[in-house]
Protein backbone atom coordinates (compact mmCIF):
# COMPACT_ATOMS: atom_id res chain seq x y z
CA UNK A 1 0.00 0.00 0.00
CA UNK A 2 1.38 3.46 -0.44
CA UNK A 3 1.91 5.09 3.00
CA UNK A 4 2.67 8.89 3.59
CA UNK A 5 4.90 9.49 6.62
CA UNK A 6 3.97 12.35 8.66
CA UNK A 7 6.77 13.55 10.71
CA UNK A 8 5.01 16.39 12.44
CA UNK A 9 6.59 17.67 16.02
CA UNK A 10 5.01 21.17 16.66
CA UNK A 11 1.23 20.41 16.10
CA UNK A 12 -1.32 17.86 16.60
CA UNK A 13 -0.75 15.00 14.15
CA UNK A 14 -3.77 13.12 14.15
CA UNK A 15 -5.90 15.93 12.35
CA UNK A 16 -3.68 16.26 10.11
CA UNK A 17 -3.51 12.27 9.36
CA UNK A 18 -7.54 12.72 8.92
CA UNK A 19 -7.06 15.59 6.50
CA UNK A 20 -4.81 13.53 4.15
CA UNK A 21 -6.88 10.14 4.66
CA UNK A 22 -9.85 12.41 3.03
CA UNK A 23 -7.29 13.24 0.31
CA UNK A 24 -5.68 10.04 -0.08
CA UNK A 25 -8.37 7.59 -0.46
CA UNK A 26 -6.25 4.47 0.32
CA UNK A 27 -3.18 5.35 1.61
CA UNK A 28 -1.73 4.52 4.43
CA UNK A 29 -0.87 7.15 6.64
CA UNK A 30 1.19 6.66 9.33
CA UNK A 31 2.88 9.32 11.89
CA UNK A 32 7.05 8.98 12.95
CA UNK A 33 6.35 8.24 16.83
CA UNK A 34 4.37 4.97 15.71
CA UNK A 35 5.47 1.62 13.97
CA UNK A 36 5.50 1.43 10.47
CA UNK A 37 7.16 -0.40 7.23
CA UNK A 38 10.19 1.76 6.36
CA UNK A 39 10.67 0.16 2.59
CA UNK A 40 6.64 1.40 2.34
CA UNK A 41 6.92 5.36 2.73
CA UNK A 42 6.94 6.99 -1.38
CA UNK A 43 5.62 10.58 0.21
CA UNK A 44 6.01 12.41 3.45
CA UNK A 45 4.81 15.65 5.19
CA UNK A 46 6.31 17.72 7.84
CA UNK A 47 6.45 20.53 10.33
CA UNK A 48 9.33 20.90 13.16
CA UNK A 49 9.82 16.91 12.52
CA UNK A 50 12.67 15.26 15.05
CA UNK A 51 16.31 14.80 13.90
CA UNK A 52 16.14 11.85 11.10
CA UNK A 53 12.28 11.41 10.38
CA UNK A 54 13.78 11.10 7.07
CA UNK A 55 16.33 8.74 6.83
CA UNK A 56 16.46 5.24 6.30
CA UNK A 57 13.62 5.70 3.79
CA UNK A 58 14.27 3.86 1.10
CA UNK A 59 11.70 4.92 -1.39
CA UNK A 60 10.94 8.44 -0.11
CA UNK A 61 10.09 10.28 -3.65
CA UNK A 62 9.71 13.90 -2.22
CA UNK A 63 8.92 15.77 1.53
CA UNK A 64 6.20 18.25 1.83
CA UNK A 65 6.86 21.13 4.12
CA UNK A 66 3.50 21.80 5.78
CA UNK A 67 4.29 25.86 5.46
CA UNK A 68 5.67 28.27 3.75
CA UNK A 69 9.00 27.85 5.33
CA UNK A 70 11.17 24.95 5.29
CA UNK A 71 14.03 25.62 7.45
CA UNK A 72 12.67 23.72 9.80
CA UNK A 73 13.43 20.64 6.98
CA UNK A 74 17.10 21.99 6.28
CA UNK A 75 18.02 22.37 9.61
CA UNK A 76 18.03 18.50 10.07
CA UNK A 77 21.20 17.30 9.80
CA UNK A 78 20.10 13.96 8.73
CA UNK A 79 17.79 15.49 5.85
CA UNK A 80 17.91 12.48 2.77
CA UNK A 81 19.95 14.06 0.29
CA UNK A 82 18.33 14.04 -3.23
CA UNK A 83 14.87 13.95 -2.38
CA UNK A 84 13.42 16.61 -3.73
CA UNK A 85 11.67 19.69 -0.87
CA UNK A 86 8.58 21.01 -1.59
CA UNK A 87 6.79 23.84 -0.02
CA UNK A 88 3.47 25.32 0.07
CA UNK A 89 2.11 28.38 -1.96
CA UNK A 90 -1.03 29.24 -1.65
CA UNK A 91 -3.03 32.26 -2.42
CA UNK A 92 -5.29 32.17 0.54
CA UNK A 93 -1.76 32.30 2.30
CA UNK A 94 -0.43 35.04 0.21
CA UNK A 95 -3.96 37.41 0.68
CA UNK A 96 -3.82 36.81 4.29
CA UNK A 97 0.01 37.98 4.65
CA UNK A 98 -0.53 40.84 2.49
CA UNK A 99 -3.80 41.71 4.90
CA UNK A 100 -1.00 41.99 7.69
CA UNK A 101 1.50 43.91 6.81
CA UNK A 102 -0.70 46.52 4.81
CA UNK A 103 -2.49 46.36 8.20
CA UNK A 104 0.22 47.18 10.06
CA UNK A 105 2.04 49.72 7.32
CA UNK A 106 -1.24 51.74 7.87
CA UNK A 107 -1.56 51.42 11.41
CA UNK A 108 2.14 52.85 11.88
CA UNK A 109 1.21 55.67 9.40
CA UNK A 110 -1.87 56.63 11.54
CA UNK A 111 0.23 56.31 14.83
CA UNK A 112 -2.88 53.88 15.83
CA UNK A 113 -1.11 52.39 19.00
CA UNK A 114 -0.36 56.10 19.85
CA UNK A 115 -3.95 57.10 20.00
CA UNK A 116 -4.75 53.60 21.81
CA UNK A 117 -2.52 54.89 24.43
CA UNK A 118 -4.35 58.25 24.70
CA UNK A 119 -7.82 56.71 24.59
CA UNK A 120 -6.88 54.15 27.70
CA UNK A 121 -6.03 58.10 29.07
CA UNK A 122 -9.10 59.62 28.61
CA UNK A 123 -6.94 62.33 26.72
CA UNK A 124 -8.33 64.23 23.62
CA UNK A 125 -5.18 64.87 21.99
CA UNK A 126 -4.68 65.53 17.89
CA UNK A 127 -0.85 64.81 16.80
CA UNK A 128 -2.25 66.59 14.05
CA UNK A 129 1.09 66.20 11.80
CA UNK A 130 -0.25 63.48 9.91
CA UNK A 131 2.14 62.66 7.18
CA UNK A 132 0.62 60.96 4.30
CA UNK A 133 1.26 57.31 2.88
CA UNK A 134 3.26 58.94 0.33
CA UNK A 135 5.22 60.33 2.65
CA UNK A 136 6.61 57.00 4.30
CA UNK A 137 8.58 54.27 2.70
CA UNK A 138 8.10 50.78 2.92
CA UNK A 139 11.08 48.10 2.18
CA UNK A 140 10.65 44.93 1.95
CA UNK A 141 13.22 42.16 2.54
CA UNK A 142 12.17 39.25 0.11
CA UNK A 143 10.81 40.10 -2.97
CA UNK A 144 9.17 36.08 -3.38
CA UNK A 145 5.37 35.29 -3.91
CA UNK A 146 4.73 36.99 -0.57
CA UNK A 147 6.99 40.32 -1.00
CA UNK A 148 5.83 40.42 -4.60
CA UNK A 149 1.99 40.43 -3.06
CA UNK A 150 2.81 42.70 -0.20
CA UNK A 151 4.43 45.55 -2.35
CA UNK A 152 0.84 45.67 -5.03
CA UNK A 153 -0.66 46.24 -1.79
CA UNK A 154 1.03 48.45 -0.45
CA UNK A 155 1.75 50.73 -3.63
CA UNK A 156 -2.03 50.85 -4.11
CA UNK A 157 -2.19 52.65 -0.35
CA UNK A 158 0.35 55.09 -1.72
CA UNK A 159 3.24 53.82 0.31
CA UNK A 160 6.39 54.16 -2.28
CA UNK A 161 8.10 50.64 -1.80
CA UNK A 162 11.02 49.24 -2.43
CA UNK A 163 12.32 45.51 -2.10
CA UNK A 164 14.83 43.30 -1.55
CA UNK A 165 16.34 39.82 -3.02
CA UNK A 166 19.16 37.78 -3.30
CA UNK A 167 19.44 37.63 -6.69
CA UNK A 168 18.73 41.11 -9.44
CA UNK A 169 15.10 41.00 -10.07
CA UNK A 170 12.90 43.19 -12.16
CA UNK A 171 8.84 43.93 -10.74
CA UNK A 172 7.00 46.67 -12.00
CA UNK A 173 6.86 50.00 -10.22
CA UNK A 174 9.47 48.81 -7.17
CA UNK A 175 13.12 49.26 -6.79
CA UNK A 176 14.27 46.03 -5.95
CA UNK A 177 18.22 45.95 -4.74
CA UNK A 178 19.77 42.69 -4.39
CA UNK A 179 22.49 41.12 -2.32
CA UNK A 180 24.89 41.85 0.19
CA UNK A 181 25.44 45.12 -1.06
CA UNK A 182 21.94 46.49 -1.96
CA UNK A 183 21.10 46.18 1.57
CA UNK A 184 22.44 49.15 2.67
CA UNK A 185 20.08 51.13 0.07
CA UNK A 186 16.96 49.64 0.84
CA UNK A 187 17.68 49.65 4.66
CA UNK A 188 18.52 53.41 4.73
CA UNK A 189 15.76 54.38 2.73
CA UNK A 190 12.98 52.53 4.56
CA UNK A 191 11.13 54.08 7.05
CA UNK A 192 9.13 50.89 7.62
CA UNK A 193 11.27 47.40 7.22
CA UNK A 194 9.32 44.41 6.44
CA UNK A 195 11.41 40.99 6.72
CA UNK A 196 9.72 38.69 4.25
CA UNK A 197 12.49 36.24 3.42
CA UNK A 198 13.23 32.84 4.96
CA UNK A 199 15.54 31.71 7.40
CA UNK A 200 18.96 30.50 6.30
CA UNK A 201 22.81 30.82 6.67
CA UNK A 202 23.08 33.96 5.30
CA UNK A 203 20.33 35.64 6.53
CA UNK A 204 20.22 34.73 10.35
CA UNK A 205 20.50 37.67 12.89
CA UNK A 206 20.34 39.61 9.72
CA UNK A 207 17.30 41.97 11.63
CA UNK A 208 20.37 43.45 14.48
CA UNK A 209 21.50 46.59 16.09
CA UNK A 210 23.87 47.12 12.94
CA UNK A 211 21.16 46.90 10.62
CA UNK A 212 18.80 49.40 12.67
CA UNK A 213 21.35 51.73 13.03
CA UNK A 214 21.12 52.25 9.62
CA UNK A 215 17.61 53.04 9.25
CA UNK A 216 16.18 56.64 8.85
CA UNK A 217 15.07 58.59 12.08
CA UNK A 218 11.22 58.67 10.29
CA UNK A 219 9.87 60.85 12.83
CA UNK A 220 7.03 61.31 10.82
CA UNK A 221 6.18 57.78 12.09
CA UNK A 222 8.01 58.48 15.52
CA UNK A 223 10.47 56.85 14.49
CA UNK A 224 11.21 53.49 12.15
CA UNK A 225 9.28 50.58 12.46
CA UNK A 226 10.26 46.81 11.70
CA UNK A 227 7.77 44.09 10.98
CA UNK A 228 9.14 40.56 11.22
CA UNK A 229 6.43 37.93 9.40
CA UNK A 230 9.33 35.78 7.70
CA UNK A 231 11.26 33.91 10.88
CA UNK A 232 12.74 34.26 14.25
CA UNK A 233 15.63 33.86 13.34
CA UNK A 234 16.01 36.88 11.60
CA UNK A 235 16.15 38.71 14.32
CA UNK A 236 18.02 39.52 17.32
CA UNK A 237 15.32 39.68 20.10
CA UNK A 238 17.99 41.84 22.93
CA UNK A 239 18.60 44.12 19.73
CA UNK A 240 15.32 44.96 19.22
CA UNK A 241 14.80 46.10 23.06
CA UNK A 242 17.68 48.22 23.32
CA UNK A 243 17.16 49.93 20.01
CA UNK A 244 13.51 50.34 21.11
CA UNK A 245 14.87 51.85 24.57
CA UNK A 246 17.46 53.86 22.67
CA UNK A 247 15.09 55.35 19.73
CA UNK A 248 16.85 53.98 16.89
CA UNK A 249 13.33 51.70 16.39
CA UNK A 250 10.45 53.59 17.12
CA UNK A 251 8.15 50.19 17.19
CA UNK A 252 8.50 46.58 16.04
CA UNK A 253 5.66 44.38 15.03
CA UNK A 254 6.86 40.73 15.29
CA UNK A 255 4.80 37.90 14.32
CA UNK A 256 7.73 35.55 14.35
CA UNK A 257 10.34 34.83 17.80
CA UNK A 258 13.92 33.25 18.25
CA UNK A 259 11.72 30.94 20.48
CA UNK A 260 8.09 29.83 19.63
CA UNK A 261 5.68 30.10 21.85
CA UNK A 262 7.76 33.54 23.00
CA UNK A 263 8.28 32.44 26.40
CA UNK A 264 6.28 33.89 29.28
CA UNK A 265 8.93 35.91 30.51
CA UNK A 266 10.27 37.31 27.11
CA UNK A 267 10.02 41.44 28.12
CA UNK A 268 8.59 41.52 24.77
CA UNK A 269 5.21 41.13 25.51
CA UNK A 270 5.18 44.34 27.76
CA UNK A 271 6.82 46.89 25.06
CA UNK A 272 4.77 49.46 25.13
CA UNK A 273 5.91 49.96 21.21
CA UNK A 274 5.58 46.00 20.37
CA UNK A 275 3.50 44.13 19.05
CA UNK A 276 3.18 40.75 18.67
CA UNK A 277 1.34 37.64 17.39
CA UNK A 278 1.39 34.28 17.51
CA UNK A 279 2.91 33.31 14.23
CA UNK A 280 -0.58 33.81 12.58
CA UNK A 281 0.16 36.75 9.87
CA UNK A 282 -0.96 33.54 7.33
CA UNK A 283 -2.17 31.07 8.41
CA UNK A 284 -4.06 28.80 5.58
CA UNK A 285 -6.63 26.64 5.30
CA UNK A 286 -5.26 22.98 6.62
CA UNK A 287 -7.44 20.99 4.52
CA UNK A 288 -6.41 23.33 1.91
CA UNK A 289 -3.33 22.37 2.29
CA UNK A 290 -3.61 18.79 2.18
CA UNK A 291 -5.41 18.83 -0.85
CA UNK A 292 -2.79 20.93 -1.88
CA UNK A 293 -0.33 17.85 -1.35
CA UNK A 294 -2.72 15.54 -2.69
CA UNK A 295 -2.82 16.83 -6.32
CA UNK A 296 1.22 16.94 -6.00
CA UNK A 297 1.29 13.75 -5.20
CA UNK A 298 -0.93 12.68 -8.21
CA UNK A 299 0.77 15.14 -10.49
CA UNK A 300 4.06 13.58 -9.34
CA UNK A 301 3.00 10.10 -9.80
CA UNK A 302 1.46 10.29 -12.99
CA UNK A 303 4.21 12.22 -14.95
CA UNK A 304 6.81 12.91 -12.46
CA UNK A 305 6.01 16.76 -12.35
CA UNK A 306 6.69 18.89 -9.06
CA UNK A 307 5.73 22.64 -8.37
CA UNK A 308 7.54 24.50 -5.94
CA UNK A 309 10.11 22.51 -5.61
CA UNK A 310 12.86 24.54 -3.13
CA UNK A 311 17.02 24.65 -4.10
CA UNK A 312 18.41 22.45 -1.12
CA UNK A 313 21.64 24.49 -2.06
CA UNK A 314 20.10 28.09 -0.62
CA UNK A 315 18.17 26.69 1.39
CA UNK A 316 14.73 27.89 0.75
P1 LIG B 1 9.98 32.95 -1.63
O1 LIG B 1 10.95 31.82 -1.69
O2 LIG B 1 8.98 33.07 -2.72
O3 LIG B 1 10.76 34.32 -1.53
C1 LIG B 1 11.88 34.51 -0.71
C2 LIG B 1 12.48 35.86 -1.01
O4 LIG B 1 13.58 36.09 -0.10
C3 LIG B 1 13.07 35.94 -2.43
O5 LIG B 1 12.85 37.22 -2.98
C4 LIG B 1 14.55 35.70 -2.18
O6 LIG B 1 15.42 36.26 -3.17
C5 LIG B 1 14.73 36.43 -0.86
N1 LIG B 1 15.95 35.99 -0.20
C6 LIG B 1 16.31 34.76 0.23
N2 LIG B 1 17.54 34.73 0.72
C7 LIG B 1 18.02 36.01 0.59
C8 LIG B 1 19.25 36.63 0.88
N3 LIG B 1 20.26 35.95 1.42
N4 LIG B 1 19.39 37.94 0.59
C9 LIG B 1 18.38 38.64 0.03
N5 LIG B 1 17.18 38.10 -0.27
C10 LIG B 1 17.00 36.80 0.00
O7 LIG B 1 9.25 32.83 -0.21
P2 LIG B 1 7.84 33.42 0.23
O8 LIG B 1 7.74 34.82 -0.21
O9 LIG B 1 6.74 32.50 -0.14
O10 LIG B 1 7.98 33.31 1.83
C11 LIG B 1 9.02 33.98 2.50
C12 LIG B 1 9.13 33.48 3.93
O11 LIG B 1 8.03 33.93 4.70
C13 LIG B 1 9.09 31.96 4.13
O12 LIG B 1 10.35 31.37 3.88
C14 LIG B 1 8.68 31.82 5.58
O13 LIG B 1 9.83 31.82 6.40
C15 LIG B 1 7.90 33.11 5.85
N6 LIG B 1 6.48 32.83 6.10
C16 LIG B 1 5.96 33.18 7.31
C17 LIG B 1 4.64 32.97 7.58
C18 LIG B 1 4.05 33.39 8.88
O14 LIG B 1 2.94 32.99 9.19
N7 LIG B 1 4.71 34.24 9.64
C19 LIG B 1 3.75 32.36 6.59
C20 LIG B 1 4.39 32.05 5.36
C21 LIG B 1 5.71 32.29 5.13
P3 LIG B 1 15.34 35.76 -4.72
O15 LIG B 1 14.07 36.37 -5.26
O16 LIG B 1 16.57 36.33 -5.32
O17 LIG B 1 15.30 34.26 -4.67
C1 LIG C 1 5.13 29.32 7.60
C2 LIG C 1 3.74 29.05 7.31
O1 LIG C 1 6.00 28.89 6.84
O2 LIG C 1 2.91 29.29 8.21
O3 LIG C 1 5.38 30.00 8.60
O4 LIG C 1 3.41 28.61 6.20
Amino acid sequence: MNTLLLGIGAWDPEPWRERFRNVLPGWDIVLHTEPYDRRAVTYAAAWKQPEGTFSGLPHLEAIFSLGAGVDHLFKDKRLPEGVPVVRVVDPDLTTRMSEYVVMHCLMALRRVRVYDGFQRERKWIDLRDQPQASDIRVGLLGMGVLGQDAAGKLKAMGFPVAGWSRRPKQVDGVTVHHGAEGLDAIVSASDILVAMMPLTPDTAGILNAGLFARMPKAEAIGGPVLVNVGRGGLQVEADILAALEAGTLGAAVLDVFETEPLPEDSPLWSHPNVTVTPHNSAISSPPAIAAYIARQIAAHAAVGSLENIVDPQHGY
